[in-house]
């Protein structure tokens, strides 16, 4: 009797069998819709540091035009720190590292554009199928930097656990990505229009490292440098924090950092004030069911906060942001030189 024949691949199985796409050039030989600047691929070709930023922060956190101007801040002060930045967004469906000042003010001008996404994972292949423009969450920015071969993404507040998450389950895709992407992240720790002391447990079972970065182990709380919990870990130095990126890569280990750079010290008593505003827009979410709507949760506490406090929440914003683009920049830089 003949032997069953072994089933033979098709070409069809085999592209399916085949590895992932790990790797910028790899995603690139498949013709995925990536433009990488001309400067940050040059960058990137030498191993000179890079730090990624997102555009979620432009579409959907701040208004216009503060939120191009502060975009084009963030980006000033990686370079006056001596790295390169990747300003990271989504134009007609392609994925653009590292944005041209006209795609920066097409994300910004939401009024132009009214509908330009904010992306997290589930939406990424949709919208660039169905050639969107849009923002990329800390958790796109992660896949994306990730895949770039970016170290350090620099940003103003990861998502996390929301309050009352217990019933609504809400919890930010950011979290689950520090998993998956071997990226230093630099925030001034997550708002906390967010349960903090849940995102910190939650990062914990998860496995991802989170670092004080400053004077204290307190863990910051967006517009205020103490949240009352503290880090498992704290640095004072961007040599520190790169080593830690570092060892994670000698070990094979996939995850990333969550680095928390606090606000400066001079925001900390109008920080004060601002949490009161949170206490209340957060209140109002649950009232009027926004805490239920979603994606649409955070931009929408974000702009209430605004609101309350007549815009003083966004000079705190800039302020925290631009701080840990410094940082950001100066933990790349220490990378590079470790790496190399
Ligand atoms: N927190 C802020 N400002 C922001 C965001 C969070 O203080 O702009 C943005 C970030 O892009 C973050 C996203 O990744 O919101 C999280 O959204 P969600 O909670 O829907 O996952
Ligand atoms: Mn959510």
């Amino acid at each position: 009797r003949r032997a069953t024949p072994l089933l033979r691949p098709t070409s069809a199985s085999l592209r399916c069998i085949k590895r992932p796409i790990s790797s910028l050039s790899a995603a690139l030989k498949e013709s995925a819709p990536i433009d990488v600047h001309p400067e940050v691929q040059d960058a990137l070709a030498h191993g000179r540091p890079v730090v990624a930023l997102e555009t979620t922060i432009v579409t959907h956190g701040m208004p216009y035009p503060t939120n191009r101007e502060t975009a084009l801040s963030v980006e000033g002060n990686v370079r006056k720190a001596g790295a390169i930045p990747a300003t990271i967004g989504l134009i007609e469906g392609r994925v653009k590292i590292g944005l041209e000042p006209h795609q920066l003010e097409r994300l910004a001008d939401v009024a132009q554009n009214p509908t330009v996404v904010k992306l997290s994972r589930r939406d990424l292949g949709a919208a660039i199928a169905l050639k969107k423009d849009g923002g990329t969450t800390c958790s796109t920015t992660l896949i994306l930097a990730a895949l770039a071969g970016i170290k350090v993404f620099a940003t103003g507040g990861l998502g996390g656990v929301h309050r009352g998450a217990e019933s609504t389950m809400d919890i930010s895709a950011d979290l689950h990505e520090l998993t998956r992407c071997p990226v230093g992240l630099v925030s001034a720790g997550v708002k906390s229009i967010l349960d903090i002391g849940r995102t910190l447990e939650y990062l914990e079972t998860l496995g991802v490292p989170v670092v004080s970065y400053g004077p204290t182990d307190d863990f910051p709380a967006f517009y205020s440098r103490r949240s009352g919990f503290k880090s498992p870990w704290r640095i004072d130095d961007p040599v520190s924090a790169a080593k830690i990126l570092h060892t994670h890569r000698q070990l094979g280990m996939s995850n990333g950092a969550l680095f928390a750079v606090p606000i400066p010290e001079r925001y900390e008593t109008v920080g004060e004030e601002l949490q009161r505003a949170v206490e209340q827009a957060v209140q109002e979410s649950q009232e009027n069911g926004i805490s239920r709507r979603g994606k649409e949760a955070t931009p929408w506490l974000l702009k209430r906060v605004g609101e309350l406090t007549a815009g003083k929440s966004l000079a705190s914003n800039i302020a925290l942001i631009e701080n840990t683009a410094t940082v950001g920049g100066q933990i790349a830089v220490a990378y590079a030189q470790l790496a190399s």
